[in-house]
């Protein structure tokens, strides 16, 4: 659907970069992606690299796309005003602010983020997956957690959360008992988490394969299995390639995170937390 309005930016971010790159800086970033940093108060330093990269390179490109779990959870739009939720809404604000255009894929951990938190960043919330023409390329965006099927137990309760019946009944809760079952929630995922193959949480070769023959895309943009890589599959008529996001986490050692970016080249390249291009 967005596709005339994004093949005018890309044409414009073209020529821009050709004037950029004739003074010697950078190559314009059409687009950036990140996913899975699991924002949490707790978590001080994550949420300090977050602001990092939205100043440093953020600013900077034209688009920037959240691809899900942003944060460790939501447990509604009016949560906004908790000071946590309130300096990383802010922090997203000044990069629309700025120009850039910013937009939102649910993840599994944040899918209760409706208009008011919208408003608040001025970002557009997408449904996925979503089909974005950037840099003249056909790309399918979605957070990952819906590709997951052999999770059977997972995508039930995903079913259900997604219901709009579901989410009005849960929403109607006052805050503090929202806020107590998505922790007792959390408790009870990690450890059923323990107990699965890693296998099973990974996504699913066939959902892949029919997003990317429902969609009619060469290239997928995903995070939420925390296991960042760059998959090519081999087709009659020529490659597709998959990216996954990493998670991120630099209340840790090592400091763990990073982003891909697509170039005005229509190049897609990943980088680390450290802002150093991965091979
Ligand atoms: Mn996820």
């Amino acid at each position: 659907m967005p596709d005339p309005a994004f093949a005018m930016h890309d044409q414009q971010s073209t020529s821009s970069a050709s004037a950029k790159a004739a003074n010697g800086a950078r190559p314009e970033q059409v687009a950036l992606f990140i996913s899975d940093l699991h924002l949490h108060p707790a978590l001080p330093r994550t949420t300090q690299a977050f602001f990092a990269f939205l100043h440093d390179h953020a600013m900077q490109a034209r688009q920037l796309y959240l691809l899900g779990d942003l944060f460790e959870y939501w447990a509604g739009d009016d949560d906004i005003s908790a000071p946590h939720n309130r300096q990383v809404a802010d922090a997203i604000r000044r990069v629309s602010d700025a120009g850039v255009s910013v937009f939102w894929i649910a993840g599994n951990r944040d899918f209760l983020v409706g208009n008011d938190f919208a408003q608040a960043t001025g970002a557009t919330i997408l449904q996925e997956p979503f089909v974005a023409t950037l840099a003249g390329r056909r790309i399918v965006l979605v957070h990952g957690d819906a590709q997951c099927i052999d999770d059977a137990a997972y995508m039930a309760f995903r079913a259900q959360v997604r219901e709009p019946g579901w989410q009005q009944a849960f929403l109607a809760m006052p805050l503090a008992q929202r806020k107590k079952i998505i922790a007792g929630m959390r408790n009870d995922s990690r450890e059923a988490q323990r107990e699965k193959s890693c296998d099973i949480m990974d996504v699913n070769a066939a959902a892949i394969a029919s997003l990317f023959d429902a969609t009619a895309a060469r290239v997928m943009i995903h995070g939420h299995t925390h296991r960042p890589a760059r998959h090519e599959y081999a087709e009659d008529n020529g490659s597709r390639v998959r990216y996954v996001l990493p998670d991120w986490d630099c209340d840790v050692e090592p400091q763990r995170g990073g982003w891909i970016g697509i170039g005005a080249d229509g190049e897609i390249r990943r980088y680390g937390i450290d802002a150093v291009e991965l091979q």
